[in-house]
């Protein structure tokens, strides 16, 4: 199992489309246990592969309390094939887009097909944070980040910093100790 790293913006491949899983062998055991090294690490609630640089259909999660037990979820090939009508707001974040939190307005509940690590399909019923959860992940796969459902102002505000913090080579935190003294007063 290994810690793998996680791309930022604006790194280009967190754009891309994720290709669908066709099988459950070796190569995806490995993806997945190193996702979930990853992601508990970080530590997050739910990692896409394409935040380690694999444009693969495939989401972890773990939705449990840090006072209970892990409750380790894959899902393979996702797919939202029902979504309410009526909305709701969850202050969001993403392991991509570190240390950045807004609020996204999402439909309150979804239904999702997915395949298990069996490959078995299933359907499954999710509300709350759940399907916020979901519906941010699917949208990894599908090359879309949570900053695209928030005002263009705020996009382009939260896009610039990163840019220049990649730039310097920094997180966007400690970007400001390198500017040069003559952006100071
Ligand atoms: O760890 C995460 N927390 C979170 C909080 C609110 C809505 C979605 C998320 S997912 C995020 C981890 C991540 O970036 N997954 O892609
Ligand atoms: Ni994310």
């Amino acid at each position: 199992m290994a810690i793998r790293d996680i791309l930022i913006i604006p790194d280009k491949r967190l754009r891309l489309i994720s290709e669908p899983v066709k099988a459950v062998d070796a190569a995806l055991r490995t993806l997945v246990d190193d996702m979930f090294a990853t992601m508990y690490e970080a530590p997050g609630i739910g990692l896409a592969a394409i935040q380690i640089g694999v444009a693969q259909r495939v989401v972890t999660m773990d939705l449990a309390k840090k006072d209970e037990p892990p409750e380790p979820l894959v899902f393979l090939n996702p797919e939202i094939v029902w979504s309410a009508d009526d909305t709701s707001t969850y202050e969001e974040g993403c392991l991509s887009i570190p240390e950045y939190y807004e609020e996204v307005e999402r439909p309150a509940a979804v239904k999702v097909k997915y395949l298990d690590m069996d490959f078995k399909p299933h359907e499954l019923d999710a509300e709350g944070l759940l399907a916020t959860c979901l519906q941010h992940e699917i949208d990894h796969i599908n090359g879309v980040l949570f900053i695209d459902h928030i005002s263009k102002l705020k996009r382009a505000m939260v896009m610039k910093k990163f840019t220049k913090a990649a730039k310097k080579g920094v997180s966007p935190a400690l970007a400001k100790d390198k500017e040069p003294s003559h952006h100071i007063g």
